[in-house]
């Protein structure tokens, strides 16, 4: 019988977990103050989407979950860096995030700043060990990688994203901080389970068009729970999108629209999968899933 969802995700981070802990510096490896703080930030919560995407676009291209492991733990540590960057004094300058008090409150803003440098740098140092495939080397991943998180990519939505504060900002506008910001994260990581399993052409493109939709839907769903949901549910502050004036979904169309425009994106996503027949079921599941989440 085929598995449920939430056993699915429950293997699969589990899976993820495990091999984030053997890939990380061991607690208490010196200089121990720098790697307690990643494996705070690492082991303290998150949803783990990126890394179950990956690992489920894999199968959806008939590979394996464990040869997608490193990209799937490389996205992840990409991912947590961006947060604890994101969470600085600098930035948007929060004190909780996945529940608890952010890494700067805990390890200081200079610990915090090179816990997030480290992340980033072990990133990239797991994904090269990634096997490389026929149609795909462990250094085309790398590079893949690179521009996911790169100017202009996730760094570029961020910049954009800063400089969009308090302004009036159109649904284009919008739209292009979150392909930067957050979709192309979350499509290099379906890319990237694609790729270690040698995906066809067809598949890989199949794949990207999900990953972006899906990114962006990610995105309305994150600004529609910041004003729907509590602090203590979402385990980062609510309302904050608000306090400082970012232009967000609910803001720019309305939240009964913004709605409208995350099924409307997921139901894009869904569409994309069609070419993956039975085996994409797992991602449509999970597409799914992410259209419904409360936190
Ligand atoms: C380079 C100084 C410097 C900073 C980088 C790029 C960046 C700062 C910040 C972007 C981080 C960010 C807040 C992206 C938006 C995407 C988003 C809503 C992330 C939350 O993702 P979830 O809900 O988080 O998957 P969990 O905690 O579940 O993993």
């Amino acid at each position: 019988m085929k598995t449920s969802l939430d056993d699915y995700l429950n293997e699969a981070v589990l899976e993820v977990d495990g091999a984030m802990d053997g890939f990380l510096p061991a607690h208490g490896e010196r200089p121990g103050a720098i790697h307690e703080a990643m494996r705070y930030c690492i082991f303290g919560g998150g949803k783990r989407l990126r890394p179950v995407l990956c690992l489920a676009a894999a199968e959806a291209c008939g590979g394996k979950r464990k040869n997608a492991l490193p990209a799937a733990c490389a996205v992840e540590l990409m991912h947590t860096y961006s947060l604890v960057h994101d969470d600085l004094p600098c930035m948007d300058d929060d004190d909780l995030r996945r529940g608890r008090a952010t890494c700067h409150k805990v390890y200081g803003e200079a610990m915090a700043v090179l816990c997030g440098d480290a992340l980033l740098t072990e990133a990239f140092s797991i994904l090269a060990q990634a096997k490389g495939r026929k149609r795909y080397s462990a250094g085309l991943m790398v590079k893949e990688l690179a521009l996911a998180g790169g100017s202009r990519k996730l760094i570029g939505g961020q910049v954009l994203d800063l400089e969009g504060e308090g302004k009036r900002l159109s649904h284009e506008e919008l739209v292009r901080i979150h392909e930067a910001k957050t979709a192309a994260l979350l499509m290099t990581s379906v890319r990237l389970g694609a790729m270690s399993a040698n995906a066809e052409e067809a598949e890989l493109e199949a794949l990207t068009g999900f990953g972006y939709a899906l990114g962006l839907a990610f995105q309305v769903i994150d600004d529609i729970l910041d004003v729907t949901q509590t602090t203590a549910n979402l385990g980062k502050t609510a309302g904050k999108d608000v306090a400082v004036e970012k232009a967000t979904y609910p803001a720019v169309m309305g939240l009964e629209e913004s709605r409208k425009e995350a099924e409307r994106l997921t139901g894009d996503a869904m569409s994309a999968l069609e070419i993956f027949g039975k085996q994409g079921r797992r991602l449509w599941e999970i597409a799914e899933w992410m259209l419904k989440r409360e936190y």
